[in-house]
């Protein structure tokens, strides 16, 4: 969304009166007194929650530590084990017998997990691992799909302190070797096959495939879920199948201690730079984050069924899938398949069938669902019972009020608040977000930060801006759950979050924002540096100019911009200068199909430009910088209206402008 589109006129939502009065935050003064907490003694308001909300091994008495700032540390003479707060804790308050998970697969089967039968997966998987040499402090790469045995993964690599990290199963082997390479990883956890929507995708021979490009002779073992059964290759002395690796293991598994600062897990994600960085987040920051903003934004209790749509390959499904309702007992749908498989009523069906409570998805999802209920009635929210909803929730991009109208009538019942939840891979959780029994909705905007989360809107200087104008999003304070370091980059980590030139006291979030004159209410306005967001995923623009012009037979120059789409958000847009003549008609066309298959492979099939544009050049200055600016205008289909006065070869404007 550009400022252009800040919600001027309001259409105003205050929340229903029994969301108040079932909200663990109730009404205004409810918030009003925990930001004053907040205020007033910033460590004993995070302390205090850290208490209440997770179990100690050695109860810590430091709260925050901010000697070498920005590695900023929380809680860090204390010791805890998310795992146990996850699991074991849960069934010593009378939970055993609870249903954790209801897994449905893309099929439509079924499966039930109890606390205590996820406790006995992740305790026997956590054996396995042991028994393999993993150890606290290791890495351990999960290329896995949703699924039990996912969750359980993550669980049980916490449990026996290696840090995991889960690489989305979209990405391509090559990203895979990427990240398996700076991790380090001693070991792989995958499946056969991957289910979705009806198709199988082979995750064991991408894993292969990763491997045999070098770089990983940090793995010892593959771990290999059976999924799907399928005919795959196996290397006897590296690979294991994890139903061989639990046998046999015991159901017992006593935690691993950790200090708070332990990382928990890496998680990689795209910057400015190629490169994508790995974001490490700690244990007892993070878990505590995990769970309030569980508790607060979505209002979890006891009789809930929490459905967060996202993959535990982002960030939203680790906090809000493996640790944030499992922190709180909570019951929780994992949905191994996607919205509009067998048809686009799949989402709509799944909670009428589990009656879920809380639905958190993603505006890119809802957006090419309204597409599809306007197409095809049958599919239409209002042909299901979705009576039991009572919290919706949205993340990973703004959402436009119409598609938030749509959502909240058809899907809502005109009666479930929507928690327009903003964050970042590197926050942990949520930090700008309305909470259901305080905040007056308006469409488009994420409302207030969380009690104690210090988000502000400042100049180039670091100074507040007034309200009503747009600036930079900062957060002026650390939080527990934020981004440690970048795994391997220190150095990386401070240019990136906490540059010196800007103004090194605070958190950059690379997103601009502006506040509303009257109620100062937030709505984001998108990235100011070079990423895209796709479909609620992040893309470094660079990543996919390396992608394609590492096709060196073909490409010799490319340039990526994005442009706004109506269903993805942003979509992504190239510019290509190839080492033949410029091509036009149906061979532009079997080159550009080309180059996005390659993308494909390089990356995986989200990073695969929508639009390529052929030329004989790209705009550069005099000095031979690519005039980025100008190919946004052109992708956008825009008249060029600004100076191209430095532009060095003017007459190339035409010619990427025109489609091919
Ligand atoms: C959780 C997640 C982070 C970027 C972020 C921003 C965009 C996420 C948003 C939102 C507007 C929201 N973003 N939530 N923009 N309103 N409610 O998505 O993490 O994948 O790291 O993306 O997504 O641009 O900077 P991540």
């Amino acid at each position: 969304m550009s400022s252009a589109d800040a919600p001027t006129e309001y259409s105003l939502y205050p929340p229903p009166a029994d969301a108040v009065a079932r909200a663990h935050v109730s009404g205004q003064a409810a918030y009003d007194a925990l930001c004053a907490e907040a205020e007033a003694d910033y460590a004993g308001y995070w302390a205090r929650l850290a208490r209440e909300l997770i179990s100690w091994k050695t109860p810590f008495t430091q709260v925050l530590d901010e000697s070498d700032a920005p590695f900023f540390k929380w809680f860090a003479d204390g010791t805890l084990n998310a795992s146990y707060n996850c699991l074991d804790r849960n069934i010593e308050r009378g939970l055993g017998d609870k249903t954790a998970i209801v897994f449905e697969a893309d099929g439509g089967e079924v499966r039930r997990v109890s606390y205590r039968e996820l406790l006995a997966i992740v305790s026997k998987m956590a054996n396995g691992l042991k028994s393999l040499g993993v150890k606290k402090g290791d890495r351990v790469v999960i290329y896995l799909p949703m699924g039990v045995e996912g969750v359980a993964a993550m669980q049980a690599c916490a449990r026996i302190g290696a840090t995991h990290s889960v690489v989305f199963g979209g990405f391509s082997a090559q990203s895979l070797r990427d990240r398996i390479e700076d991790t380090g990883a001693v070991a792989v956890i995958t499946a056969d096959q991957q289910q979705r929507g009806g198709k199988s995708l082979p995750l064991k021979t991408i894993v292969d495939e990763a491997i045999a490009l070098g770089g990983c002779g940090s793995v010892k073992h593959v771990v290999v879920h059976k999924r799907t059964g399928a005919d795959i290759p196996f290397d006897a002395s590296r690979d294991l199948w994890l139903a061989d690796l639990v046998a046999g293991q015991s159901e017992v598994c006593e935690p691993e201690w950790v200090e708070a600062e332990h990382p928990l897990f890496l998680l990689y994600t795209s910057g400015s730079t190629g490169k994508p960085k790995g974001v490490q987040h700690s244990t007892g920051g993070y878990l505590l984050h995990a769970a309030l903003t569980t508790k607060w934004t979505f209002d979890l209790k006891e009789d809930d069924v929490f459905w967060c749509t996202a993959d535990i390959g982002w960030v939203t499904g680790h906090t809000y899938i493996t640790y944030g309702p499992l922190a709180l007992g909570g019951t929780e749908i994992v949905f191994e398949g996607v919205p509009t498989f067998p048809d686009a009523g799949r989402f709509w069906k799944m909670i009428q069938d589990h009656k879920v409570s809380i639905f958190y998805t993603a505006p890119t999802a809802i957006r090419s669902l309204i597409k599809a209920a306007e197409a095809t009635e049958a599919v239409h929210p209002k042909n299901y019972d979705l009576s039991s909803l009572r919290i919706l929730g949205s993340v990973g991009e703004p959402i436009n009020p119409a598609a938030w109208e749509w959502y909240h009538k058809h899907v809502g019942g005109g009666r479930c608040p929507i928690v327009d939840t903003f964050w970042q891979t590197e926050t942990g959780g949520h930090m700008i977000t309305p909470l259901p029994g305080v905040t007056t909705l308006v469409p488009g905007s994420c409302t207030l930060p969380f009690p104690g989360i210090q988000a502000a809107v400042v100049d180039e200087t670091g100074k507040d801006v007034p309200w009503g104008q747009g600036g930079i999003l900062v957060v002026k304070k650390p939080w527990p759950s934020m981004i440690r370091t970048i795994w391997g980059d220190p150095e990386r980590f401070k240019k990136s979050y906490y540059p010196a030139d800007f103004h090194g006291k605070y958190y950059l979030a690379g997103d601009g924002a502006i506040r509303d004159p009257k109620t100062g209410y937030f709505t984001i306005t998108g990235r100011i540096d070079d990423v895209l967001n796709v479909s609620g995923h992040r893309m470094g623009t660079m990543e996919i100019e390396s992608a394609l012009v590492s096709h060196t037979e073909l490409v010799a120059e490319a340039a990526v911009v994005g442009r706004p789409d109506d269903t993805t958000g942003e979509a992504i847009c190239a510019f290509v200068v190839l080492k033949r003549p410029r091509p036009t008609g149906d061979e532009a066309k079997k080159i550009a199909n080309e180059l996005r298959n390659w993308v494909a492979k390089e990356i995986g099939p989200i990073a695969k430009p929508k639009d390529i544009r052929f030329g004989e050049n790209l705009p550069k200055t005099r000095s031979g910088k690519i005039m980025r600016r100008l190919l946004r205008s052109i992708a956008r289909g825009e008249a060029i209206t600004q100076d191209t006065s430095t532009l060095e070869n003017p007459a190339i404007l035409d010619q990427l402008s025109q489609t091919n």
